[in-house]
């Protein structure tokens, strides 16, 4: 029997674990990417374990979320990062340079490798046909240091492309009809396999479209086939000896299947607040648009800039509404600007923005209060932008472009002949804001916001936890620990930024948690879905969250919060939530041997004499982790 992509990829990667059985896999890493907002944790971390340089084929630490530089606390950051890329040996993108997956498919990643990024998005280069995941930080500094990277073993879906896009259809439509049929559950514990014939049709930078939503559905991952179109993308950014022509083999197995005909979809959109929440643009076509935001690790390569400029050449965007544009890259904007494109779009209103998350990630740009806004994003989660009460409506960059035009939420197809954009035989290649690897006896800088890292306690053998707080479904690392000009400049400082912990469910929720001095959250499926920020799990721990109890977990949120020593645990059944309420304790007696032991046990609720039964799911590794009070602690243990 052959192999799928993704199993050839696992197999030559393989560490430890049974890819035929067996709930947990160890890869071995190629390449690993950090960004400022996580990445100062993942360089604490990877200074804490006494590592000194890093011993991965790459490592690359980018600046690209956090660029504003408000006050002094980007700008230490920045600082710190430069000077820890060049001591343990990592390349370092400058600040402007671009968003990490945008520069890392155009200048690092390769067909066949694998790449870990502490970022939900890495996937992205999947679109090269890398098995690239995101994680946590302190995962990616493990990986850095040359260890292995632990995950749930994954099944493997494969998407059967047929067809041909048709006019004004966009690689957005693509991943957005799949957030519809899919749910963002849809992917959990999956890898996502593109294959059959319609996916030759598709460019690199349209695929990467499509593998960085991955994300949206939970997945673990996405990957493309490594083909013509990936060397013609490598050729154009002059990496042809990067090439390796890659693909399933014809009588591969999978674990599941969906078929798209891509000749069959519509221009489409995801309605507020989640991106699975998907329809026909037609369905929303006379909604007033207030702001139109273009860019993003999803829809800001030179492809899509291009078919933007296309549309608006020569017109003028809507007096209503504000339209900002952040390429992805400096490559893509100096391309711009090159061409004359960039005169093309201001001269039709846009507002130019730095080459960044901006935001995507409410870095500015919030929109007027109860506002619209069209994004080529991939997230439209309730006051991620800043304005609470504002609807996000995520969109294909032909979509976003016709609506600045128009005003309202407008079918592209409405405005007649297509943008026709030339695949460029040659990206412009200038790498002077990547710097190389330093001198090892770099002094680190450190200013006042670059904060010790606080550590777990070990895990007591028995805990009374009082309920701090009771949340629904499909909870997002934004609602654990918000985003935003404010409170991103504090990733660095775990004291300052846990004060933000649920702030927008409950402004006091930090007192009320230090108050309890321990306690335990409860909530349905999908927790912690979203972004790999281990802050939603190190700020719980800093405030005694103990354990965290729900229907489902997130991968990426899981794996942090046993990282930072917060037991995880799920419900038997999942009918017991309805037992629960704020106020109430939950008992946990006997944990020791509960953790060493794969069967469900009980724990007491108030004194009630019926149990509520859960289950942990640890491998053995994972036990001695949580025991341990996290990675940290028991990767010090063991030195
Ligand atoms: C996001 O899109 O939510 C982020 C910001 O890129 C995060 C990382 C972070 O919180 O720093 C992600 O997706 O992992
Ligand atoms: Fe940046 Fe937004 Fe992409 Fe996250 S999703 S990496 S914030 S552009």
């Amino acid at each position: 029997m052959g192999k799928n992509l993704t199993q050839k990829i696992l197999t030559s990667h393989l560490v430890s674990g049974d890819l035929d059985k067996g709930n947990e896999i160890a890869l071995r890493i190629d390449q690993t990417l950090t960004q400022d907002a996580t990445g100062t944790m993942a360089y604490l971390q990877f200074e804490a374990m006494n590592l000194s340089r890093v011993r991965t084929e790459c490592s690359v630490s980018y600046i690209d979320h956090n660029t504003l530089q408000t006050g002094f606390e980007n700008a230490d950051d920045h600082a710190f990062l430069q000077s820890a890329a060049a001591r343990f040996g990592a390349y370092f993108s400058r600040p402007g340079n671009g968003i990490c997956h945008q520069v890392h498919l155009e200048r690092f990643a390769k067909p066949g490798k694998t790449l870990l990024g502490s970022d939900s998005h890495t996937p992205t280069a999947g679109g090269m046909g890398m098995l690239s995941m995101g994680a946590g930080g302190l995962d990616v500094a493990v990986a850095m240091g040359g260890g292995a990277f632990y995950l749930p073993n994954p099944k493997v879906l494969r998407i059967w492309l047929t067809g041909q896009l048709s006019d004004w259809v966009s690689a957005k439509d693509i991943i957005l009809e799949i957030l519809r049929v899919l749910s963002v559950k849809g992917g959990v514990g999956k890898i996502l396999e593109y294959a059959g014939p319609g996916v030759k049709t598709l460019t690199v930078p349209q695929r990467a479209t499509i593998t960085n939503m991955g994300a949206e559905l939970g997945a673990t991952s996405s990957i493309f086939p490594s083909d013509e179109q990936t060397l013609l993308f490598l050729k154009a950014q002059g990496r042809a000896e990067d090439f390796v022509p890659l693909a399933a083999d014809e009588d591969a197995s999978y674990d599941q299947e969906i078929k798209l005909d891509l000749s069959l979809l519509v221009p489409l959109v995801a309605q507020p607040h989640s991106p699975d929440n998907v329809l026909p643009v037609t369905e929303r076509s006379t909604l007033p648009v207030h702001q139109v935001a273009i860019g993003s690790c999803t829809n800001s390569s030179y492809q899509d800039l291009m078919i933007v400029r296309q549309i608006l050449k020569g017109k003028h965007v809507h007096p209503d509404v504000s339209l900002v544009i952040s390429p992805g890259s400096r490559q893509v904007l100096s391309m711009l600007s090159s061409n004359g494109a960039l005169t093309d779009l201001l001269d039709s209103g846009a507002r130019l923005l730095e080459s960044s998350c901006g935001p995507c990630i409410g870095m500015g740009q919030s929109p007027v209060s109860k506002g619209v806004s069209v994004r080529t994003f991939n997230r439209n989660f309730e006051g991620r932008s800043g304005t609470q009460d504002a609807s996000i409506y995520l969109a294909s960059p032909e979509v976003a472009a016709a609506s600045a035009l128009t005003g309202y939420l407008t079918d592209p197809r409405t405005l007649g002949l297509p943008p026709v954009v030339d695949f460029p035989a040659l990206f412009r290649i200038d790498d002077s804001m990547i710097l190389p690897p330093g001198d090892p006896n770099t002094l680190i800088r450190r200013g006042p916001n670059i904060q010790p890292l606080p550590l777990a306690p070990a895990l007591d053998n028995s805990l009374s936890l009082p309920i701090l707080l009771k949340l629904g479904d499909n909870v997002t690392t934004d609602d654990i620990m918000p985003a935003g000009s404010k409170i991103l400049p504090l990733r660095s400082n775990i004291p300052a930024i846990s004060e933000y912990a649920f702030h927008k469910v409950d402004a006091q929720l930090a007192s009320k948690a230090k108050a309890l001095k321990q306690s335990i959250l409860v909530a349905g499926h999908n927790y912690g879905q979203g972004s790999s920020r281990e802050h939603a799990a190190l700020a719980p721990m800093y405030l005694g969250i103990r354990a965290v109890l729900v229907q489902s977990f997130a991968r990426i949120h899981r794996a942090n919060l046993i990282n930072f020593g917060i037991l995880p645990l799920t419900f038997v059944n999942e009918e017991d939530l309805n037992r629960i309420q704020p106020g109430d304790t939950l008992h946990l007696l006997d944990l020791q041997q509960a953790i060493h032991s794969p069967a469900p046990f009980a724990i007491t609720l108030n004194n009630d004499s019926n149990p509520v039964w859960v289950k942990h799911d640890l491998t053995e590794r994972q036990a001695k982790i949580l025991l341990a009070g996290g990675l940290l602690n028991a990767t010090k243990a063991e030195v």
